[in-house]
C-alpha cells in the first residue's frame, strides 16, 4: 500500500510517483513560489492541476488537505522522521523546504529569522494587499466604477510596501544580500506577486512602478534565473 494512501486528495489526484513529493497548485503568484522553491532546491516532485474553473479546491478530496480551499497545498511522503506530511499555506511550505533541504535559509538563528521576518512580511502584507488591489483595479473593477475608493485605497498601501521593498533592495541584489548565496525563500516569496502587479494585473502605470527602480531591477534578476522560468510553468496547462 502507498505510503499517501491515507490522503483521500490521492484520490482524486493520484501519484503516478507516490515516492516524491505531490504538490497541488497552479502558477498563480502563490502556487508558483512553491514550484520555483522545489526547481531551486531539486527536490523532484509532481504536480497536479487544481482547477478554479471546475471547483476543483472544493472538493471533498482538496479539503481534506487544505480546508480552506486555496493552492498551494504539498504532501511530503518523506516528512519528519520519514513519516508522510501534508501542508498548506506557501510560507508555511517554503520554511519546511528550506529546513528540509538546508537551502534557501541560513541556518545561523539571527540570518533565519530575518528571512523569516521577509517571508510573514510577505504574507501578511504584500500577498493580501496586492490581491485586493488586483480584484478592485482588474477583476471588480466594474463593480466599483463608481467608487473610486477601493482602488485608490490598495493602490495606496500596495505603493507604500513598494518603498520598503525598495528601500530594503537600494543596496542589496537579493533581500538577504548582496551574495549570489543570499538568494533565499523570502525573494521566492516576494518577487512573484510585484511581477504579477504587471503580468497579471498589467498596473504598471497605475502603481507608477518606474518609482521603484530597484524592486524592478530585483523582480528581473529573480524572474531570469531559470528554476523561476520552469515554476512558471507548473503545474502544465491541462
Ligand atoms: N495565504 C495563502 C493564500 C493562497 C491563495 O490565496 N490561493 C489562491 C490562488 S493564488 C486560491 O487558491 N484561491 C482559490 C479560492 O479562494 O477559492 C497562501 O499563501 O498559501
Amino acid at each position: 500500500m502507498s505510503r499517501l494512501s491515507e490522503f483521500p486528495i490521492t484520490q482524486r489526484w493520484p501519484a503516478e510517483n507516490p515516492d516524491v513529493i505531490q504538490l497541488y497548485s497552479l502558477p498563480t503568484p502563490n502556487g508558483v513560489k512553491v514550484s520555483i522553491a522545489l526547481e531551486e532546491m531539486e527536490l523532484p516532485y509532481e504536480a497536479h492541476r487544481v482547477a478554479f474553473d471546475r471547483d476543483d479546491q472544493m472538493t471533498p478530496e482538496f479539503l481534506s488537505l487544505n480546508p480552506n480551499n486555496k493552492i498551494p497545498a504539498i504532501i511530503d511522503p518523506e516528512g519528519p522522521e520519514g513519516k508522510p506530511i501534508g501542508l498548506f499555506e506557501s510560507g508555511a511550505i517554503l520554511i519546511y523546504l528550506a529546513e528540509k533541504t538546508g537551502r534557501l535559509m541560513p541556518n545561523d538563528p539571527v540570518g533565519r529569522y530575518e528571512v523569516i521576518q521577509w517571508v510573514m512580511f510577505q504574507m501578511g502584507g504584500v500577498g493580501p494587499m496586492f490581491g485586493q488591489f488586483g480584484h478592485f483595479f482588474k477583476h471588480a473593477a466594474d463593480k466599483v466604477a463608481n467608487n473610486p475608493y477601493p482602488v485608490q485605497r490598495y493602490t495606496n498601501e500596495s505603493r507604500r510596501l513598494l518603498g520598503v521593498l525598495e528601500g530594503r533592495l537600494r543596496d542589496r541584489k537579493f533581500i538577504m544580500g548582496e551574495e549570489p548565496s543570499d538568494y533565499s525563500i523570502a525573494d521566492i516569496a516576494i518577487f512573484p506577486w510585484v511581477r504579477g502587479l504587471s503580468v497579471h494585473y498589467e498596473a504598471q502605470d497605475a502603481l507608477k512602478l518606474a518609482d521603484f527602480p530597484a524592486v524592478s531591477a530585483w523582480v528581473e534578476r529573480c524572474a531570469d534565473r531559470p528554476a523561476s522560468v520552469k515554476g512558471f510553468t507548473v503545474p502544465a496547462a491541462g
